[in-house]
């Protein structure tokens, strides 16, 4: 085992609130893993901060009308509060504005530059003439040449997760103007990455226990072969690039967000007054660096920044990147821009923290997307919390005051039921442990319940208002058994539930420091003092969830106020229309394309050829059904590349309100022209 932990949870953009997506993404995990270990006394530490650059906070900042400065003071303060009312307990939550941020970055860029790792290129990028600017990252969207995903920024797809670069995508849009952007000349320092491909290899194969959605991404990323990458861009806001012939060009906001966590520890370690201390976390070989993150940035957290660590030679890379897939809400895809989020100022409004905590690590998105509603969360709340865990803690300790005096009774010739009920503490604190150690946060949690349980059932089966009566020796044990059950879930909830284990810890007089090493089956001494139990948790009322509902569906309804028909474009003149070639056609056979979830191959008759044409109608048609479907073709459409597969046209769709689309059919015979 190494000797120190240094767990990072990415860095939020600056630009708005913190919602259940960021959570269940990285910081709620973080936090469950990072209390665990903190109580098994290792050396760790908790780093995060607000990713204050990029393309992201300039957009929000022009969309409030607002300098960007304003919009990171805002958002840095408000999130960091909020994670803390939370109960999200970073050791440091750091700002990449900081100056020993911008000196950090600066100097890790000058290190490689004058290392010779970079390539300097003067080439065409996507330019808004209209705008004035260049148009890098966010600033332009269009389709991915990846996948297909209508909606891919200029540095990434978040729908494939690949890096991209702006003039990769297919039929860019600036984001500023809705113009098809121009190109121009500009020079820029590039990360060549294929010179790290052998290296990261090696690394990744060293790697033990990561999870299938990690590792398979990062496989298939180095199986395309990696290309090179652009480490600065034009803007004017960033952390400016430290060389004389570079004005008017910051960092791009991937290659100093992540160096933000190095940032961050250095200047917890002089807020410890020990400033060198950052070093032994980022420089000695043994710690176990672990980041956690949401699938969308695993390319810069298994590629790009491991990369640069490994170009720079004095950091430790790290061991472990358990990113979390998405979440949805009620069925739907979270969209802040649409209002379809919970937020958690809002949340903290009407509810505990813990409450959110527990449901929400019951459905981690830890292998796949998973979905949050607010009846789940009710459920989850009542016949969990409440229903298992308050009702067994209130029993054994209400009980025990009412008939032993608030006092842990003897363990007097114990049934081989006593014996193994109790033998269950140490059992499930081994699952529990190892679960939290493989990063199955979700399995950890429920075999905590699961102790719960068998203390539930226990004290059910034994029946000590029956014993009590006529074998106060068996009564007494059954509640000394209780007792040991509820004082081991008191530290082994308390990741989870930090704040009810408080109040729980207090009732039952033990020390207020949990230590997971302490968890035996003889935590309370026999003649010791309890006090009378509180009802830890309140059972949420139909109404209450109908509320949240409500909340969610009028916010919903208000962001979404949009035109009752898609608006008309600007006109065209004839000859332009007359350019295109539509011809009527079949489809003779479609097929999937592998990890393209949107695109058909399919091969189209037109009568006096056939071709190959992608298309991005799966999600609405199964490839056996549209076989012998009559289409329209815009039949001069010059090649594109999608998926590494050549389209040679496009088949005309018309999407319906709800986003349906319906072919355009004609039943003339395939290769005649439609004018
Ligand atoms: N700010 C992206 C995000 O919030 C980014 C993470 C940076 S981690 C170094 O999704
Ligand atoms: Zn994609």
């Amino acid at each position: 085992m190494s000797k120190r932990t240094l767990v990072t949870s990415a860095l939020p953009y600056a630009n708005g609130p913190i919602h259940l997506g960021h959570l269940a993404g990285a910081y709620l995990p973080a936090d469950l893993y990072v209390r665990y270990k903190r109580l098994t006394d290792e050396d760790v530490i908790h780093i995060c901060g607000s990713d204050e650059h990029g393309v992201p906070i300039t957009i929000a900042a022009e969309k409030k009308g607002v300098s960007p400065q304003d919009i990171v003071d805002t958002f840095h303060e408000q999130n960091k509060q909020i994670f803390e009312d939370f109960g999200i307990d970073f050791d440091y939550y750091g700002r990449t504005s900081s100056s020993t941020h911008h000196k950090t970055s600066q100097e890790f860029f000058t290190k490689l530059y004058e290392d010779g790792v970079f390539v300097q290129k003067t080439e065409e990028q996507l330019y808004d003439p209209e705008a004035e600017m260049f148009l890098p990252d966010r600033y332009v969207r269009g389709t991915c040449p990846n996948c297909g995903y209508e909606d891919a920024y200029g540095d990434q797809c978040e729908s494939c997760g690949t890096s991209l670069s702006p003039t990769e995508l297919i039929d860019p849009k600036s984001a500023i103007t809705g113009d098809t952007p121009e190109t121009k000349k500009t020079t820029h320092w590039y990360l060549p990455l294929g010179d790290f491909q052998e290296r990261l290899e090696k690394w990744l194969d060293t790697r033990e226990n990561w999870k299938p959605n990690v590792a398979g991404q990062v496989k298939s990323w180095l199986n395309d072969g990696l290309k090179d990458r652009a480490v600065t861009r034009d803007l004017t806001w960033g952390v400016p690039v430290p060389l004389d012939d570079a004005e008017g060009k910051v960092l791009y906001v991937w290659f100093d967000a992540p160096i933000g966590y190095i940032s961050a520890t250095k200047e917890w370690a002089e807020q410890q007054e020990d400033p060198e201390r950052w070093k032994t976390y980022w420089q000695d070989e043994d710690t176990d660096l672990i980041h956690f993150i949401g699938k969308d940035n695993i390319v810069f957290h298994c590629i790009m920044f491991p990369a640069t660590l490994m170009a720079h030679g004095d950091y430790v890379l790290p061991k472990n990147v358990p990113a979390n897939e998405f979440l949805n809400l009620e069925g739907k895809k979270l969209s802040t821009s649409r209002g379809w989020a919970v937020w958690l100022d809002e949340y903290l409004e009407d509810f505990e923290p813990d409450l959110l905590r527990y449901v929400l690590g019951t459905i981690l998105p830890e292998t796949k997307d998973s979905d949050f509603s607010w009846e789940y969360f009710q459920n989850k709340v009542n016949s969990e919390l409440a229903d298992v865990l308050g009702n067994f803690v209130y029993r054994t300790t209400s009980f025990t005051e009412n008939y032993f005096d608030g006092t842990v009774p003897e363990l007097t010739n114990p049934t081989d039921k006593d014996r193994e009920t109790l033998a269950q503490i140490t059992a499930q604190k081994e699952k529990i442990s190892t679960a939290y150690e493989e990063f199955k946060l979700r399995e950890a949690i429920s075999e905590t319940m699961n102790l719960a349980r068998i203390g539930n059932k226990y004290f059910t089966e034994m029946e000590p208002w029956q014993t009590r009566k006529d074998d106060r020796e068996t009564c007494g044990n059954t509640l000394h058994v209780c007792l040991q059950i509820t004082a081991a879930l008191s530290i082994l909830f308390d990741p989870i539930l930090p704040n009810k284990m408080a109040e729980l810890r207090d009732e039952l007089n033990i020390a207020d420091k949990p230590d997971w090493g302490e968890v035996s089956d003889s935590i309370l001494d026999s003649g010791s003092s309890i006090n009378k139990g509180a009802i830890l948790f309140e059972k949420i009322e139909d109404e209450v969830v109908e509320e949240q509902l409500q909340k969610l569906r009028d916010r919903a309804n208000e962001q979404t106020e949009e035109p009752d028909h898609e608006p008309i474009k600007e006109n065209m003149q004839f000859e332009d229309f007359m350019k295109m070639d539509l011809r009527a056609g079949k489809i003779v056979s479609a097929s999937h394309i592998e990890n393209a979830n949107k695109l058909l191959k399919l091969e189209v008759d037109l009568g006096f050829e056939q071709r190959t044409i992608v298309s991005g109608i799966s999600n609405d048609f199964d490839p056996e059904k549209v076989v012998g479907q009559n289409v329209c073709v815009v039949a001069n459409l010059a090649p594109k590349k999608l998926m590494g597969i050549e389209s040679n046209g496009m088949i005309l769709m018309a999407e319906e309100e709800d986003g349906a689309l319906k072919f355009v059919e004609t039943d003339a015979k395939p290769g005649s022209p439609i004018t």
